[in-house]
């Protein structure tokens, strides 16, 4: 599927003051997105504090992604969830709104056999009308390590086309690049992506790119073109902001920056999501001015 490979923001959820879904950031946010020339959302996963949401603001999500998107580039559904019936409403919504690709991390909290979990993607893949799923391997959130062989037996299941893998595993990048030829291989650590790329990875979901897509699309062209060298020299710009946020929590300070560049109008995260502690203001103001004037 070559319309999913490519660079794609993990889009967050704007709020407004009182906390509920921001439609008019939403749509802002979207359009800000797509201006950086990316090549698609990845809309209601991590980023987009999806587990933090009722369904039906994942639902709203969804819509209002699509009618701000729908043309622009490949749209993504997150559906994951706790459980399967909730999962497969959500993938239902994303059949109905005309995404291109329903996604989904294994079902956590409890602890699931692998037969549970294989039942839960099979039973997402059924309610998504014919939309191809991407699996999402993200072990240190859903506390789920898949071995290889457990890889490759949800790979095999019919409907699933590909892997958002955001693991700092680069020998399973590789070992998924050299075992399953023609698989969709999506990087997920930002601050990774050119070993990913380099490990056979043909694009990338990440939620950095909400701010820094130019620099991503540089990076992936470089590493088309044989440039390493100059992947890395991108790469290491990207880190040294990526430093930042994840020191002061990566979706707060990412919504902090939205909101210096005018694109949102509050930095809020949902609870338990902390908010920004006040030293973190300078160095992000500093971040803001440099990406507003690339
Ligand atoms: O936030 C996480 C936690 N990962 C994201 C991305 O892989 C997944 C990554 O961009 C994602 O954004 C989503 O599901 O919405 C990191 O935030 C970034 O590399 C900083 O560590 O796994």
């Amino acid at each position: 599927p070559a319309r999913l490979a490519g660079l794609h923001a993990a889009l967050m959820t704007p709020y407004d003051a009182a906390g509920e879904v921001s439609e008019p950031c939403l749509r802002q946010l979207v359009a800000a997105v797509f201006n950086q020339g990316l090549d698609g959302l990845y809309v209601g996963g991590s980023t987009g504090e999806s587990l933090l949401l009722t369904t039906e603001e994942r639902q709203r999500v969804f819509r209002v992604a699509a009618e701000e998107g729908k043309g622009c580039g490949a749209l993504i559904g997150h559906v994951g969830a706790i459980s399967t019936r909730e999962a497969q409403i959500l993938a239902r919504s994303c059949a109905a709104l005309g995404y291109d690709a329903v996604s989904a991390i294994p079902p956590i909290y409890f602890q699931h056999s692998r037969a549970a979990i294989r039942d839960y993607y099979a039973a997402i893949v059924d309610a998504a009308e014919g939309l191809p799923l991407i699996l999402y391997n993200v072990p240190a959130m859903s506390g789920i390590r898949f071995t290889l062989a457990e890889l490759q037996d949800l790979l095999g299941l019919p409907g699933v086309v590909g892997i958002k893998q955001t693991t700092n595993d680069m020998y399973q990048m590789e070992q998924l690049h050299r075992g399953f030829p023609g698989l969709l291989l999506l990087n997920g650590f930002d601050e990774m992506l050119l070993a990913g790329l380099v490990s056979g990875a043909n694009g990338g979901i990440g939620s950095t790119y909400n701010v820094m897509g130019q620099r991503y699309r540089e990076l992936r062209r470089l590493v088309l073109a044989g440039d390493t060298a100059g992947a890395l020299a991108v790469q290491s710009r990207c880190n040294a902001v990526i430093d930042t946020l994840l020191a002061f929590g990566v979706f707060p300070a990412l919504k902090y920056l939205l909101f210096r560049l005018g694109i949102i109008r509050t930095p809020l995260c949902r609870a338990p999501m902390e908010s920004l502690t006040g030293g973190a203001i300078d160095r992000l103001d500093a971040i803001a001015a440099e990406l507003a004037g690339e």
